[in-house]
């Protein structure tokens, strides 16, 4: 069978993934489910241990599914010679922003060393982690064809965006993939290869596509989220509740997305994804204002949760010196235990340098999480008495907010979580 041919028969071919992070292992278990091997590779030797003993570090894959993807087909190594025994690699690796907010490509670039290292004819090269429009272009094609071999003769490179979702039902094989090669042929087989991993590929012209098409995706986000922000200030000083005005406009049955405001954006793609876009554009002098104000305003929510956070204090006399907050929920976002980048570490931040005494209750997260950050952790049960207020900044559906109002004087709301809920409480002050 031609190099090419096989991943448009059905018959079985081996991948590799490059890097078992939130990406890569959720993608290796989903093909040796599919019936594909696969040569599971990171350059961590205690996450290769981890995960062959069965202790999976990602929420979203369960122990089971893991040992169910080790017992059939897939091999975990820390040797990256042994992915050489792959017909196609797929690159799951970080792809963070450095200290000035410009695309940290190292991760990328050790990656593409890796790729030149071992690529052999017949190999599909596919990029999955986030970056700006050409880096597939300008880093993976030279490092799949350096050592001689022709692209889309003897290789094949592409971009394919990942779309993992933590912490939600839907799974990485039913989520659709957009799928651009560097040429027509490298879309051709790296569709035909995916369409073996997932139920759905969305193939588009080039790797630049896909690459923007994935920044598009998260800069919506991002930008969205930057105007309800900005719209909820704006509804607090007209002394208008934004909570009731965005379910008002969704009643709209066309035409209107719903975003929420809160203390800030954290995780690790929606304030980062858009500064990849904004850097490559700066690169062709053209300036991302959109993006940019979305930054300027998000960024600045975490002062801005901090600033009411003193109002409501302020209006019982209290200043924030010295006061007992009680800061509910420093996960990124609800019902995962990931505090990456989390905007409610920011706004403890803020207030702790005010003077304030901060403990924290985020029963998903954890305590010994909580105490790694400085912050005093409360158990799930601890009495809460003693705070002069409770800040509610990630609203986890396990979280028992009856007993926090009941309990503690003040609850400032980010979330619009007590209004979701329908407990109507006179001392919750939504943002
Ligand atoms: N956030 C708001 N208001 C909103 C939505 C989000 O303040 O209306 C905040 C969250 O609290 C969080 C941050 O923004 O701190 C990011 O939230 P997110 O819901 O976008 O969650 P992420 O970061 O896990 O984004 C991922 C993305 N998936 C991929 O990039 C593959 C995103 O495209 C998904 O839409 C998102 O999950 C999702 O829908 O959960």
């Amino acid at each position: 069978m031609s190099d090419r041919a096989r991943f448009f028969a059905e018959a079985t071919w081996t991948g590799g993934v490059i890097g078992l992070g939130y990406v890569g292992l959720p993608l290796a278990v989903t093909m040796v489910a599919r019936g594909l091997p696969v040569v599971g590779f990171d350059v961590s030797e205690q996450r290769i241990a981890d995960l062959a003993s069965g202790r999976s570090p990602i929420e979203d894959v369960a122990d089971a599914e893991l040992a169910d993807a080790i017992a059939n087909g897939l091999r975990l190594t820390a040797d990256p010679d042994e992915l050489a025994a792959a017909d196609a690699l797929f690159l799951c690796v970080p792809s963070p922003l450095g200290r000035h907010r410009e695309p940290d490509l190292s991760f990328i670039t050790a990656a593409a060393a890796t790729v030149e290292r071992v690529v052999r004819p017949g190999m599909l090269i596919s990029l999955e982690s986030t970056t700006y429009p050409g880096t597939t272009d300008d880093i993976l094609v030279p490092a799949a064809t350096r050592g001689g071999l022709v692209l889309d003769q003897d290789v094949y490179v592409a971009f394919s965006p990942e779309r993992v979702n933590p912490g939600a039902e839907m799974k990485t094989g039913q989520i659709p993939k957009v799928v651009g090669g560097v040429s027509d042929i490298s879309t051709l087989v790296a569709r035909a290869a995916y369409e073996r991993v997932v139920d759905s590929v969305y193939p588009v012209r080039s790797a630049k596509t896909a690459e923007m098409a994935k920044l598009l995706e998260n800069t919506y986000r991002a930008v969205n989220i930057g105007l309800i922000n900005e719209m909820a200030q704006l509804a607090h000083e007209l002394d208008i509740d934004i909570w009731e005005v965005i379910d008002a406009a969704s009643s709209k049955p066309f035409g209107f997305q719903p975003f929420f405001p809160g203390p800030g954006v954290g995780g690790h793609c929606i304030p980062l994804d858009p500064q990849f876009l904004a850097w490559r554009a700066r690169e062709a002098n053209f300036a991302t204002r959109f993006i940019d104000l979305a930054e300027q305003v998000n960024t600045r929510m975490p002062f801005y949760t901090a600033d009411r956070v003193a109002a409501a204090l302020n209006d019982f006399g209290l200043p924030v010196f010295g006061t007992a907050i009680l800061g509910v929920g420093i996960a990124y976002k609800p019902d995962v235990g990931d505090d990456r980048e989390s905007a409610s570490i920011e706004v403890l931040r803020v207030l702790e340098g005010r003077g304030a005494q901060i403990a924290v209750l985020d029963p998903v997260v954890g305590s010994e999480r909580i105490a790694s950050h400085g912050f005093r952790p409360v158990a799930p049960g601890e009495q809460i008495e003693g705070f002069a207020i409770a800040v509610i900044l990630t609203d986890h559906a396990r979280l028992d907010l009856e007993r926090i109002s009941d309990t503690v004087p003040i609850v400032l709301d980010t979330r619009g979580a007590y209004r979701r809920a329908g407990i109507a409480r006179d001392n919750v002050v939504p943002l």
